[in-house]
């Protein structure tokens, strides 16, 4: 989608830090880091949010999670413990709006979440 950060960065137009790639999903490293391992998996569709993730999405969806627990155990935040993470909308905290999962570790996690 034009105009769309996530799709510049899956397009190759934006600069990312891909750390893995197919032919659906795309994972790169956030530019902020809350983490020492803070990286972002989005699928090369452009879905806005998790609440416009269609039927025919549920299995992109799948994908993502286990993209997300291979990822983290090249990335060895695995064993650690690690934090998989979707902001859905504004009071959520959703800034881009390019569905993508925060995967998160290399530090300890508090509950609740602020
Ligand atoms: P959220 O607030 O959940 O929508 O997360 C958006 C994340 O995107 C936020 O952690 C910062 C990250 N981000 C914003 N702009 C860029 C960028 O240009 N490149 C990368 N790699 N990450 C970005």
């Amino acid at each position: 989608m034009s105009g769309c950060l996530f799709c510049g960065i899956v397009r190759g137009d934006i600069k990312g830090d891909i750390v893995y790639q197919d032919e659906t999903i795309v994972a790169f490293r956030d530019i902020s880091p809350k983490a020492p391992v803070h990286i972002l998996i989005v699928p090369r569709k452009h879905i806005e949010t998790l609440a416009d993730v269609g039927e025919e999405d549920k299995g992109l969806v799948g994908e993502i999670c286990y993209v997300a627990s291979q990822v983290a155990k090249e990335q060895k935040i695995s064993q650690g413990g690690f934090r998989l993470v979707v902001n859905n909308g504004t009071g959520a905290g959703q800034s881009v709006y390019h569905l993508h999962f925060h995967l998160l570790g290399g530090r300890p996690f508090t509950w609740p979440p602020g």
